[in-house]
């Protein structure tokens, strides 16, 4: 088999799940950086990759795949290496709607809600959105109670062993641990703090973190 290509840019937390997933399977890909961000957007070739104009895409012998839940869950289907999903249906389930929490809650709250208002608008010299901030951190703790009451008290999130649900949440709280109000609240919940620690340690996370 050839060697994967993943698109996008390393400081995206989707780009990084994906890579993640990667990394923990011992897969040797191509990042090709993509820059959503850029003035103008990313270039009319990466829109046909990824319609949407999100990152990342991905390639892997032909076959052309986007949305980073599909890419990592191809990745550890089609690739020797640790299974990154619990074979029994109701643990798989758990670790999806894991996934899903993250893209529908996690994300927008934790990452755009209270890391882009209160730390990276600010880093760049552009006001924060103080109303949005509020609503968001108000929001937090909810979102993380709900992820503690599902992780069942295992070091990882989906239980017993590391899977995508670890791999796709990780690169969203980290930014969110960069917010002066994170420590504390993800502190309530042992649970998630003794998580957080753990994946801290994983050699892949260490190999993904952001150069920019
Ligand atoms: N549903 C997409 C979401 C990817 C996504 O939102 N990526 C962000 C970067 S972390 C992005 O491309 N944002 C560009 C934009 O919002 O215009 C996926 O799962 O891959």
């Amino acid at each position: 088999m050839g060697k994967p290509v993943l698109y996008g840019a390393d400081y995206s937390v989707y780009v990084r799940a994906a890579r993640l997933a990667l990394h923990e399977k011992g897969v040797d890909y191509d990042l090709v950086p993509v820059d959503v961000f850029a003035e103008g957007g990313p270039p009319p070739s990466y829109c046909a990759r990824q319609p949407f104009g999100r990152i990342p895409a991905f390639e892997h012998d032909g076959f052309e795949l986007y949305e980073t839940g599909a890419i990592s869950r191809y990745a550890d289907e089609a690739f020797d290496g640790p299974d990154l999903q619990p074979a029994d249906p109701r643990s798989r389930a758990r670790v999806n709607q894991i996934i899903s929490i993250a893209d529908g809650y996690i994300y927008p709250v934790l990452v755009w809600g209270v890391y882009v208002e209160q730390v990276s608008k600010p880093a760049r010299g552009e006001p924060g959105d103080d109303r949005r901030l509020a609503v968001s951190l108000s929001k937090a703790p909810v979102i993380l109670k709900a992820l503690a009451d599902l992780t069942g008290g295992g070091p990882w999130l989906g239980g017993t062993a590391l899977t995508l649900a670890d791999l796709h949440v990780a690169p969203m709280i980290e930014y969110f641990t960069k917010a002066p109000q994170s420590l504390p609240m993800l502190g309530v919940h042992a649970t998630l703090m003794g998580w957080w620690l753990r994946m801290l340690e994983r050699a892949s996370m260490r190999q993904t973190e952001p150069v920019g």
